[in-house]
């Protein structure tokens, strides 16, 4: 059977990866509406050798398509993203706009399938925010053996999180720079360019970050453990694709390096990449960019805690931490539910 797939945001950074990985993975699309607003109207995507119109989304009739893959941010979301529920149209949501609405799923493939199951009541499922993403696929078997009472992490965000207008500042500071001019930040509030910032998203009245604090709150829905607690910070980066991030966990049993190595060489979406010599790890541009796995490396014993164990996690965080799983999610639903 073929299913008629509406993709929300179609021209969008996140968009064109949910079009090429629609097409690489063979889903079976029948009729595929990209959709985005009306300034877009009159371009075409390209999906199987062929251009395809945009269409408005603003005006879609829903009830065409069985399948939609929204990633056009959350006020868009708020509004058509429960149209097309209402519509019967299934929705995998990319924005923050439902991952925190207890009646809808948020959903890491890897980690929490089966709540999948609760799409019925909006006919929507949430897809997490890509810093979450590949830390759980990682972090779940080392849950599931030894239970992860803490985590504190660090992350290093790529620009294409920021979405293709924070690409672009990366590119222009770069070239800026080089020529000998100066920088004057648009999109990132400092510099980006050869640079760490430590901001991503607004502020929150506890002073972490509204990023930091997705970290928190969505590990506890994924893990269905609201006793986990989450530490984070999250800074930006002068790296176009691919998120990498400093883990240290704390378990209520000691995970020794093998163990958590034997772990990670057997979970699914991750690849292990743990060698103690130059090189012998990870990195977003060399290994994730590009790519779908989650890699793990730097696994060491933490020296301050005796239950503490130190990690490495890297992931391309459109394709595992946004598109991917999107698509991985759809899969799931077109095979065991709809
Ligand atoms: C970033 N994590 O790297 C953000 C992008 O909640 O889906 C994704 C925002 C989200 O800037």
């Amino acid at each position: 059977r073929r299913w008629n797939v509406a993709v929300a945001g179609a021209t969008g950074l996140v968009g064109g990866t949910l079009l090429s990985i629609l097409e690489q993975r063979e889903f079976p699309v029948g009729e595929l509406f990209p959709l985005a607003s009306a300034r877009s109207v009159g371009k075409t995507v390209r999906f199987r050798g062929q251009d395809v119109a945009v269409q408005d989304l603003e005006t879609f009739d829903f009830s065409k398509a069985q399948i939609g893959l929204f990633s056009a941010g959350a006020s868009v979301s708020k509004v058509h993203a429960v149209r097309a529920g209402q519509a019967g149209c299934v929705v995998i949501d990319n924005t923050s706009q439902f991952r925190y609405q207890d009646d809808i799923p948020l959903v890491v493939t890897e980690v929490n399938p089966h709540a999948i199951a609760g799409y019925r009541k909006h006919n929507i499922v949430a897809n997490p925010n890509c810093s979450t993403m590949q830390m759980l696929v990682a972090l779940k078997p080392l849950h599931d053996a030894a239970h992860i009472e803490r985590i504190n992490v660090s992350t290093y965000q790529s620009v294409s999180g920021g979405g293709q207008k924070a690409m672009d500042e990366l590119a222009r500071q770069t070239t800026a720079l080089a020529s000998g001019e100066a920088v004057r930040p648009q999109v990132i509030a400092k510099q980006i360019a050869f640079n760490c910032v430590p901001q991503i998203d607004v502020f929150l009245d506890n002073g972490y970050t509204k990023e930091e604090m997705k970290m928190f709150w969505e590990t506890q829905k994924i893990f269905e453990d609201t006793s986990i607690r989450v530490n984070a910070t999250a800074v930006r980066v002068g790296v176009y694709f691919g998120h990498s991030e400093a883990v240290s966990i704390e378990t209520r049993r000691k995970l020794t390096v093998g163990e958590a190595r034997e772990l990670l060489s057997n979970a699914p979406g991750v690849v292990l990449m743990d060698e103690r010599k130059p090189g012998g790890y990870p990195t977003a541009v060399t290994e994730a960019a590009g790519t779908d796995a989650v890699y793990v490396g730097r696994i060491r014993e933490d020296i301050s805690h005796e239950c503490g164990l130190n990690l490495w996690i890297v992931s391309d965080n459109i394709r595992k931490g946004a598109a991917l799983n999107t698509i991985q999610i759809a899969e799931i639903l077109v095979k065991e539910y709809l």
